[in-house]
């Protein structure tokens, strides 16, 4: 396959600073040339430029801190990825999880809007909250509320009128959801499995459900945030919960996506390298990618 890798050196979206660091780290730990091992031609894009903290007031406008830069980090990420020829798969590296506003939004309008694509979310969090609902105004807890249409106007049309549809989300690991967030996603019909689903029906019958809940998508993008697995595994995240993916788990989810043949795109986000122990997250990030990319045990 011809993998394409583009990084997002981001943090304004969290509540505290590092995760711009995580293509760094990813890089660090390997990626390419893991994937290269693989069998895979691989083209590191480099990074779209983003503004650093530093060189800005702290300013939230209308409950969103630091909106403008961004959203000028999402469009341009958006615009890369949308680029990308069609038998390029896009790995995405955050930054903070608001990339994916750029990033999945990219890799929908690479099909034209009239196909549609999946999204698998792999996190703690359900990241469904609007600037009204949200406890923190960090736009990190916000980004699949927007990809729907929901929330700012201007983060919510990135994709110029395209939105992804409620039914074609799919989120699994969740175990840290926020008052408000939680009847907005009630209400909304999104499908997510928490970790009290992942522990009653196990990973192999959440992946069959969700291959087949997406089956008609045409594309199936993984958004994985590196807080979906125990903190006990990957520690370098901003915001750890305890009870999280077991290391086994996050691979045997990968594994099993990647039998599917389906998945045409991944983020890995929230890696923070600040708070991590001699990269390991980073390392672990980088095994959960080989898995979606062929890597087999026998
Ligand atoms: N739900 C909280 C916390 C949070 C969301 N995503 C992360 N943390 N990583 C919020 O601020 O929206
Ligand atoms: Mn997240
Ligand atoms: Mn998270």
């Amino acid at each position: 396959m011809n993998v394409n890798i583009l990084g997002i050196p981001m943090d304004l979206g969290a509540g505290r600073r590092g995760v711009d660091m995580g293509p760094s780290a990813l890089r660090n730990a390997h990626l390419a040339r893991t994937l290269r091992g693989l069998g895979h031609t691989v083209c590191d894009l480099g990074d779209v430029p983003v503004a650093l903290p530093e060189t800005m007031d702290k300013h939230a406008s209308a409950g969103l801190v630091f909106l403008e830069p961004i959203l000028e980090a999402c469009r341009a990420a958006a615009q890369r990825v949308a680029a990308l020829p069609d038998d390029v798969f896009p790995i995405t590296l955050g930054g903070d999880h608001s990339v994916s506003m750029g990033t999945v939004t990219g890799n929908a309008l690479r099909g034209g809007t009239g196909e549609r694509t999946g999204l698998i979310w792999v996190d703690a969090h359900t990241d469904y909250n609007t600037p009204e609902t949200s406890p923190s105004g960090n736009i990190h807890g916000m980004p699949v509320a927007h990809l729907t249409g929901l929330g700012d106007a201007s983060l919510a049309g990135l994709g110029g009128g395209w939105t992804l549809r409620p039914e074609d989300i799919v989120m699994i690991g969740i175990r840290s959801v926020d008052v408000r967030e939680r009847e907005l996603l009630r209400e909304i019909g999104v499908k997510a499995y928490t970790m009290k689903d992942v522990d009653q029906l196990g990973i192999t019958r959440i992946t069959e459900e969700t291959l087949e809940r997406l089956s008609d998508a045409a594309r199936l993008h993984v958004s994985f945030d590196a807080d979906a697995l125990d903190p006990s595994v990957a520690p370098g995240v901003g915001t750890p919960v305890p009870g999280g993916l077991t290391y086994r788990e996050g691979h045997l989810l990968m594994e099993l996506l990647s039998e599917s043949g389906r998945v045409t795109s991944l983020d890995i986000v929230e890696v923070n390298p600040v708070l991590d122990t001699r990269n390991q997250t980073a390392e672990v990030m980088v095994g959960m990618a080989a898995s979606l990319l062929g890597q087999r045990i026998l």
